[in-house]
């Protein structure tokens, strides 16, 4: 069999003069210089220590400028330094006869490649990280039983699940066609629930999206990861974690207090999540209905919703059509129209702005006495379910059990 360095090698360009190294005056001469030495070093015999010696400083180059300002400042050309510079490395550690831990820090440079930096090369370590993970082994068999018993006590962990009131339930239709539903919901915004337009995605049949599975597809992969209970708290913020890790500390709850301080609730809501792992995108399909909207679907942006029982995502507005599905476990979600603004009481601050400063499930009528007069609408979100959110609708969030949900934004 290849071994794992002939299989990335023949994804590199034959020899260094095809090898193309272009970049603008905003990178000095000298940090080229440095990405020109790591190019000749890939096709010569240079000792590992100085590959990846040469490899780490164009790292740590980039990632300062990386974070320098804010990230909307940054300029591209720094963004393909710094995944010039995780391609580097990646040769580095996976020359030779690399260990399991050097093939798992090799797919972590890439995905902080694939984060942070900007394509090269046709999205050249998409193509590695693909041949890296076909490497990676899930060493633990037999844990799987002990795992659907732990998921089993994650998804009863919040018992709280309201009891919807029919006068207030969001309505439900089965597979309209386009005309209907633009007729009857698209044009007046009217948020509905649609059932049955996504029983023949892979993530509710032939792939249902199991720990296991999540496990096998995207374990050793780096993900960012919210960790806090409301985006709106102080002490929430942001991580990398793989998605074993993920799901180790906050869907079975290993360790969790120990790694984290108890902060709260870890959420995988991401935007990268479907480009980064194409394995997943493929159990997924953009709804027929998005047709209705003027972009194409470039323009449609994919987020993923993964998290355990008692998520929540504060009531807030989104400036786009959107059509969130649920694949896994159920969400409680209420719906305010953008007509009520007022009595929501979004944040005053630019930032969050579209935000409400009420606890939807437990306001404070002292300080917002208007939101009790807000009308709403309100589900319980079930797998193979689509809620249609019309643009600009409030919309609080709370999962009830271990929960994946998909949400397309779409205009
Ligand atoms: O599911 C969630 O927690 C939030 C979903 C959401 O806010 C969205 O899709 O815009």
């Amino acid at each position: 069999m290849a071994s794992l360095w002939s299989k990335i090698s023949a994804s590199l360009p034959v020899n260094e003069e095809q090898f193309q190294l272009q970049f603008s005056d905003k990178v000095e001469s000298s940090v080229v210089e440095m990405l020109r030495r790591s190019r000749q070093q890939l096709y010569s015999d240079t000792t590992s220590t100085s590959r990846t010696l040469n490899a780490q400083i164009i790292l740590d180059i980039s990632w300062e400028r990386l974070n320098t300002g804010t990230w909307r400042d940054v300029d591209k050309e720094w963004r393909r330094v710094y995944s010039y510079g995780c391609l580097f490395k990646v040769a580095s550690l996976c020359r030779g006869s690399p260990s399991e831990d050097e093939i798992l820090q090799a797919v972590r440079t890439c995905d902080m490649g694939l984060l942070m930096g900007a394509a090269i090369m046709e999205n050249i370590l998409q193509d590695i990280v693909k041949i890296l993970q076909s490497e990676v082994r899930r060493s633990s068999r037999g844990e799987d039983e002990c795992e659907h018993m732990q998921v089993k006590r994650a998804r009863t962990a919040d018992p709280h699940v309201p009891s919807i009131n029919e006068e207030l339930a969001v309505p439900r239709i089965k597979c309209p066609s386009l005309e209907s539903f633009s007729t009857n919901y698209l044009l007046p915004l009217k948020p509905v629930i649609l059932e049955g337009i996504i029983n023949h995605w892979p993530a509710l049949n032939t792939h249902p999206w199991s720990i296991d599975y999540l496990r096998s597809v995207a374990g050793c992969r780096t993900v960012p990861v919210e960790v806090g209970s409301r985006y709106t708290d102080e002490d929430w913020s942001q991580t990398l974690l793989t998605v074993n890790e993920f799901i180790d500390r906050y869907i079975l709850n290993k360790n969790r207090i120990s790694q984290d301080g108890g902060k709260g609730v870890g959420y995988l809501a991401q935007h990268q999540l479907f480009d980064q792992i194409p394995e997943l995108k493929e159990d997924i399909c953009i709804p027929d209905y998005c047709c209705l909207g003027e972009g194409d679907e470039d323009h449609i942006t994919i987020n993923a919703w993964f998290g355990p029982a008692g998520t929540v995502s504060p009531l807030h507005q989104d400036p786009q059509q959107n059509f969130l599905a649920q694949v896994v476990g159920s969400k409680y979600i209420r719906l305010y129209s953008p007509e009520d603004t007022d009595k929501l009481y979004p944040h005053e601050s630019q930032l969050l702005h579209n935000t409400s400063q009420v606890e939807v499930e437990n306001p404070d009528t002292q300080r917002f006495p208007e939101f009790a007069k807000a009308p709403y609408l309100e589900c319980v979100l079930q797998p193979g379910d689509v809620l249609f959110i019309p643009v600009k609708h409030w919309h609080y969030v709370r999962s009830l059990e271990v929960s994946f949900s998909v949400s397309f934004w779409w205009s």
